[in-house]
């Protein structure tokens, strides 16, 4: 072939080369072109090895446009490859799949409400400069009754419907009533002045209702000083129905009969449920009895070694569920106990 004729032949293949790689329709054939115009088998690589057999004042000229050829083939196909290349990368870009959400961790519980309560009202008497102290849900019924004014036999017993512990002499051992024994192992534990309070599961043989439980929980309250009265008594009170209800919750102080307290009273706000109309939840009287209260009994100072002319004294046992009851607009005691995290959730 004369010089011409390949410098032709080359014009050609570069006229195909051109159209063949703008229709490539895949990376793959991209590269198959690179081979077919480039590659060994190529007409350019054919042009290469007939240069040796030109004249050679006709080589520079084949050898110039071969150069040409070869790279006016590797931009076309190089631009074919970034065009892919950003073809593919905006395809990427709309097909992206965003796997950066949070997974779903497990649900985290929480304290229950009864405690929640319970750690509140703690904090609040801490802040009143009370101490706290928790003690033993079996006791003796000496710490149950005895040393709290309430002899065997009395009719008084028949207040707190009692489950007995088959341990020691019969019905010596029991399930605590009330917080109240609490008193009595403070009282022998330490000297007054005693500011403290003693929260606390307390267990009675009674059929549940909406405001009652076998099971509950009450706040125990006593402060034992010098001259200590029974307006300490209600102002203390009155502070911390206030602190924990807020303001607006109506209260009262009822005259009534404990055996180791005298004077003794019962403490009751308005029925939340009824604005003291009366209701189902509150036995239809309008109010709701939150616990009891008074002046210690002598009798008790004097079952713990305290003598009774010098120290004075109150407390108070608070029933906790009932507390949360009022504040949460809670219509049933049950509901604390059934574990339905729908309810338990919610505090
Ligand atoms: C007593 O238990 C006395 N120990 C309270 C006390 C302490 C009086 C110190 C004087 C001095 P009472 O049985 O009324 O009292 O119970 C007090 C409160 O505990 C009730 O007002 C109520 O809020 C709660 N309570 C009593 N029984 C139950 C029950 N079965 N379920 C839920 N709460 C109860």
């Amino acid at each position: 072939m004369t010089a011409s004729d390949l410098i032709a032949r080359l014009d050609a293949e570069r006229g195909a080369a051109d159209e063949a790689i703008r229709a490539a329709r895949s990376a793959a054939e991209v590269e198959e072109l690179d081979r077919r115009f480039l590659g060994k088998a190529s007409v350019a690589a054919s042009v290469k090895e007939q240069i040796k057999g030109l004249d050679t004042a006709d080589r520079p000229g084949v050898g110039k446009a071969l150069n040409e050829f070869r790279t006016a083939v590797e931009a076309l196909l190089q631009g074919e490859r970034e065009r892919r290349a950003g073809g593919d990368g905006d395809r990427l870009g709309s097909e992206r799949i965003d796997v950066t959400l949070p997974g779903r961790g497990p649900t985290r519980g929480h304290l229950h409400l009864v405690t929640q309560v319970q750690r509140e009202l703690e904090d609040l008497f801490v802040g009143f400069g009370y101490r706290v102290a928790e003690g033993p849900e079996v006791e003796t019924d000496w710490n149950n009754f005895g040393a709290l004014n309430i002899p065997e036999a009395h009719p008084a017993r028949s207040m707190w419907d009692t489950l007995y512990v088959r341990l020691g002499e019969p019905e010596q051992v029991l399930l605590r009533t009330h917080t109240s024994p609490m008193q009595i192992r403070v009282m022998q534990a330490q000297e007054p002045p005693v500011y403290i309070v003693m929260p606390g599961r307390c267990y009675r043989k009674e059929t549940l209702d909406a405001r009652h439980s076998p099971m509950f929980h009450q706040i125990e309250g006593l402060v034992v000083d010098r001259g200590i009265t029974f307006g300490d008594l209600a102002g203390t009170i009155e502070a911390f129905t206030e602190a924990y209800f807020g303001a607006g919750h109506h209260a009262r102080l009822r005259p009534s009969y404990f055996p180791f307290t005298e004077p003794s009273a019962e403490f009751e706000v308005t029925c939340i449920f009824c604005e003291g109309s009366g209701c189902g939840t509150c036995s239809q009287s309008g109010w709701i009895e939150l616990g009891g209260c008074g002046m210690v009994d002598p009798n008790v100072f004097t079952a713990v070694g305290y003598d009774p002319e010098e120290w004075s004294g109150f407390a108070f046992g608070f029933g906790l569920e009932r507390m949360a009851m009022i504040r949460f607009g809670i219509d049933h005691i049950k509901t604390f106990y059934e574990n339905d995290v729908r309810f338990l959730s919610q505090f």
